[in-house]
């Protein structure tokens, strides 16, 4: 599946799916359903026909009953389908009876999104990320799909007495999944390191957090002017970025990383661990919300954003609710939304609408960890000065005096304490500048 391509070149013909489901109560047919479309439209599948079955639990033994199962046969034949995609998590097991049963290969949701995050990954970070929880989907699943890992490492493919070709098979994998972890563990330290840089530097830092496709790369270019790729599919953007704003001479960062789903797979969640980590480290997390959505998928996106942020510790984290793509509304269902959300901001990413305003309330919350001081640095403790500069807090005034020299600075309050003995109190400040 991986060699499949997001965009076939004209004229090229897309791998054709066969899109199969079982709902259970409580589940929305027509959400399922779409959902499941735009992931097989974001893999480069074509959806050439579906088949839903209502009941209780998907069959244990093969998704469908067996009634099913044999409309199933009929329908593909007739619809030249080259796979089918199922929209849920089955079991191993499951997989090879419904592969073995209908002679066509079986995708089931997960792997569709693990294939998407292959054909989206672009930072060696990523694709290692991606490779670990494809090994982690594959190693249950295996029948002899290995071979060609054979050959990374000396005398590793050596079979010993009595070893089976799928046991030898199993091990390397498994060697390969220890190798990864600990390239990754790597990499999370380099990452690390940046982190605690930003930190330092005690710069507000504002985390965009979202469903896939709601604009969030599309707010980080608007706010910061970056040029983070944006596109109409799922999963475009994996790897983190961080930019910077000013607003009224402050700096704030932002950080964009991957999007959320409803039921992530759970090997991508830990493959994505240090990723998602990155929302973790933030002052507060924007949830930015596809306003364009019928109300019930709004719904259902919002609480998958809240689970997940749920599951990466991140429920601690102050939370603000944005609006996005509020220009592809109409004046009335812009009412509706503020009466749902009466105290959440409606932007337009994409058109700039509202802006200015999320600009200045993210400002407004970060208030308060600034405070206007007066210092005097002595020439002989000068590295504090350069401290000072470090710490990215804006500069209103400078004054080079015999003593000194005398600042007036937006001091981060969590400063204050190291430069308490340079503080001076304002009333003073005036006859000292001119002393
Ligand atoms: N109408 C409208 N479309 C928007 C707006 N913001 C983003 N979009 C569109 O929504 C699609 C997804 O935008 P992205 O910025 O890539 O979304 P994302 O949340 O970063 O998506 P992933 O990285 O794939 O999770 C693109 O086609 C954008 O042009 C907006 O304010 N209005
Ligand atoms: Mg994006």
């Amino acid at each position: 599946m991986t060699s499949r391509q997001p965009d076939p070149a004209p004229g090229a013909e897309p791998e054709r799916g066969f899109v199969v489901a079982v709902f259970e109560p409580g589940l929305d047919p027509a959400d399922e359903l779409g959902e499941l479309r735009e992931l097989a439209r974001t893999a480069g599948v074509e959806v050439v026909g579906e088949i839903v079955q209502h009941r209780a639990r998907p069959d244990s033994r093969t998704y469908l009953g067996k009634g099913k199962l044999e409309e199933l046969k009929q329908a593909l034949s007739a619809s030249r389908a080259d796979s089918v995609i199922v929209d849920g998590e089955l079991e191993p097991a499951q997989q090879r009876r419904l592969e073995d049963s209908l002679e066509k290969r079986v995708v089931d949701r997960t792997q569709l999104i693990l294939d998407i995050f292959a054909q989206h990954a672009v930072s060696a970070e990523g694709k290692l990320q991606v490779e670990l929880a494809q090994l982690e989907y594959n190693l249950p699943r295996m029948r002899g799909l290995w071979q060609h890992l054979e050959r990374l490492g000396g005398g590793v493919g050596t079979r010993g007495p009595g070893e089976s070709q799928l046991e030898t098979d199993r091990r390397i994998a498994r060697r390969r999944v220890v190798l990864l972890r600990r390239r990754l563990h790597e990499l999370r330290g380099q990452r690390d390191t940046r982190r605690k840089a930003r930190r330092r530097s005690q710069t507000p830092t504002v985390a965009l957090a979202g469903y896939t496709n709601v604009g969030k790369s599309t707010l980080l270019n608007a706010l910061t002017e970056a040029h983070v790729p944006v596109r109409d599919r799922l999963f475009e953007t994996l790897d983190p970025t961080t930019r910077s704003f000013e607003h009224e001479g402050r700096r704030y960062l932002v950080t964009d990383t991957v999007g959320f789903i409803r039921r992530l797979p759970h090997q991508l969640v830990e493959g994505f661990a240090a990723t998602l980590e990155e929302t973790l480290v933030a002052d507060v997390v924007l949830h930015v919300v596809d306003a364009s959505l019928p109300d019930e998928r709004l719904d259902t996106t919002i609480e998958a954003v809240e689970t997940v942020l749920r599951e990466i510790g991140a429920e601690e984290l102050p939370v603000e609710l944005v609006l996005n793509k509020v220009d592809a509304l109409d004046p009335l269902a812009r009412r509706r939304l503020a009466n749902r959300f009466p105290e959440v901001l409606q932007i337009s990413a994409l058109g700039g609408e509202g802006l200015d305003l999320l600009r200045a309330r993210l400002a407004e919350r970060f208030g308060d960890r600034f405070e206007l001081v007066t210092l005097l640095l002595p020439y002989e403790d000068g590295s504090k000065l350069a401290e000072l500069y470090a710490l990215g807090a804006p500069i209103e005034d400078r004054l080079d005096r015999s003593d000194g020299v005398l600042v007036r600075a937006h001091l981060p309050s969590r400063e204050r304490r190291r430069f308490a003995p340079y503080l001076i109190v304002e009333d003073d400040a005036a006859s000292l500048s001119r002393r």
